[in-house]
């Protein structure tokens, strides 16, 4: 009897064995032989029910992932001229419902007819990743103007770069949001140190979010 017992116990061990190996397997399958995972965002204009001067910047990325080594394309239209724009990945923890914001979100701190970034959050979560032209990349360099993409003439942008990001960004992609700032609202070719964004102390023209799109696998 007591052979027997040991006997079913060591059969369960061995079957918990397979079942971790084939979990294993199925895991490092995944990433696919060799070639990149493939995501997309397309950016659509965030829709601020008051005067946003005239914003309406549409935009798409694509998105190559290896291990946490993120290849980014992103390109933009219809962004203010000469100035640069603070682009990022927002996102929540594992699991949580993101979304990008809908234009009721435009009195939630400051009823201006404008849906600024702290507005914003409760639908994309914070900054996890800035898309700097150069340096750092962490939430850290989210205000970094003089590091951030500069619009051309025509109002167009193109981001290029390679960046490492956290595993557990890496891991959640499809669950982001990309999103872009910045607008001259009244037209003067700059960002108007006042009036302040409510939420923020930086000026509301450089950080109002003007285009939001979800990252998708491709
Ligand atoms: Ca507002
Ligand atoms: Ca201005
Ligand atoms: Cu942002």
């Amino acid at each position: 009897m007591r052979f027997g017992r040991l006997r079913l116990t060591s059969l369960f061990i061995a079957a918990l064995g397979v079942a971790a190996l084939s979990l294993a397997a199925v895991s490092a399958a995944k990433p696919g032989n060799g070639g990149p995972e493939k995501f997309r965002a397309q950016l659509a204009p965030v829709p601020h029910p008051g005067d946003d001067g005239g914003s309406n910047v549409t935009g798409r990325a694509k998105l190559h992932l290896r291990g946490d080594m993120l290849e980014v394309l992103l390109k933009a239209r219809d962004l203010s001229a000469g100035l640069p724009h603070a682009m990022h990945i927002h996102g929540k923890n594992a699991g949580e419902l993101a979304f990008c914001p809908g234009a009721g979100r435009a009195d939630d701190l400051r009823d201006d007819g404008l849906i600024e970034t702290a507005e914003g959050l409760a639908d994309y979560g914070p900054v996890q990743v800035s898309f700097t032209t150069s340096g750092d990349t962490s939430m850290a360099s989210r205000l970094a103007l003089d590091r951030f993409p500069v619009a051309k003439n025509n109002g167009k942008v193109t981001y290029r770069r390679t960046l490492q990001i956290p595993s557990d960004i890496a891991s959640n992609l499809d669950e982001k949001h990309i999103v872009i700032h910045g607008v001259d609202i009244n037209g003067n070719g700059s960002y108007d140190a006042e009036p302040k964004s409510a939420g923020l102390k930086v000026p509301l023209e450089a950080e109002l979010p003007v285009a939001c799109g979800e990252i998708r696998p491709k």
